[in-house]
């Protein structure tokens, strides 16, 4: 599964400009027995299998040798949730070791003393942890100086402001009727700032409230909001004189 994702977009890129180097190692390698078993029945019974320690701590142990200073980690659903933030955290690490169950998972051993941490990208269960690790090296590497173009380009991510991102338009300026909002054609650059940032707390407030609930928010995002709630008071006082005058 991993042959296409190194040899695509961002990802490739980087590879090719060695801002990152990838590799995948097949557990199965690792299996001593002549049948090359990975998994086994779980003890204490009931369905499904269970990956045997041996062939994860080989292949694990193995991985260590490339980069001895790597983070280990095991992705499952039993681990802290994935976001911006442990994204910005993993990508200070000089390697990353992520291990991918099969089956119902591992053996409980390879836990205790061959995993640093233990990563889920989300309450649901996959089939696997591939999927899992290729979210999570893609997610790192955009963290990764020089690997998205701009520079700067990661900053203005969503969650890198505790906001989600402002709106985006290319051409055309019309589309099926709908145009281009006019300030982003004025190259007012101070306008378009403000402009995006309160297109940015409109779609936060509106899409994710639980994030502004938790922000701290600077001073022009306090203005914008204040100048909302006062909007909304207009709105109010309007209904009330409306209703009164009319129950009069
Ligand atoms: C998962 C997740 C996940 C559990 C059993 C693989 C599966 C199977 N990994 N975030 N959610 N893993 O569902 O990371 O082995």
């Amino acid at each position: 599964m991993f042959d296409a994702f190194w040899d695509h977009g961002i990802i490739r890129r980087a590879i090719d400009q060695n801002k990152i180097s990838g590799s995948s190692l097949n557990i199965r390698d690792f299996a001593e027995d002549k049948h090359r078993v990975t998994d086994d029945r779980p003890y204490g019974g009931g369905s499904g299998m269970v990956m045997k320690p041996e062939p994860l701590a080989g292949a694990i142990r193995a991985a260590k040798r490339k980069c001895p200073s790597a983070k280990t980690i095991l992705l499952s659903p039993q681990g802290r949730v994935f976001d911006q933030a442990v994204a910005n955290e993993l990508a200070a690490f000089e390697g990353l070791v992520l291990v991918c169950g099969r089956y119902e998972g591992v053996d409980e051993r390879i836990s205790h003393d061959l995993i640093d941490d233990e990563i889920s990208i989300g309450d649901y269960v996959l089939t696997g942890g591939e999927l899992a690790a290729m979210v999570v090296i893609d997610a790192v590497t955009r963290q990764i100086p020089g690997t998205l173009g701009g520079e700067d380009a990661a900053e203005k991510d969503s969650f890198s402001n505790g906001l989600l991102e402002h709106a985006h338009y290319t051409r055309p300026q019309v589309f099926e009727g709908e145009a281009v909002p006019e300030i982003l054609l004025s190259g007012h650059h101070k306008a378009i700032e403000n402009w995006r940032l309160e297109s940015a707390m409109l779609r936060t407030l509106l899409k994710r409230p639980d994030l502004l609930k938790n922000k701290s928010l600077r001073k022009p995002e306090l203005d914008i909001l204040k100048k909302w709630s006062r909007r909304i008071e207009e709105i109010i006082k309007f209904y009330h004189r409306e209703h009164r005058d009319r129950r009069e």
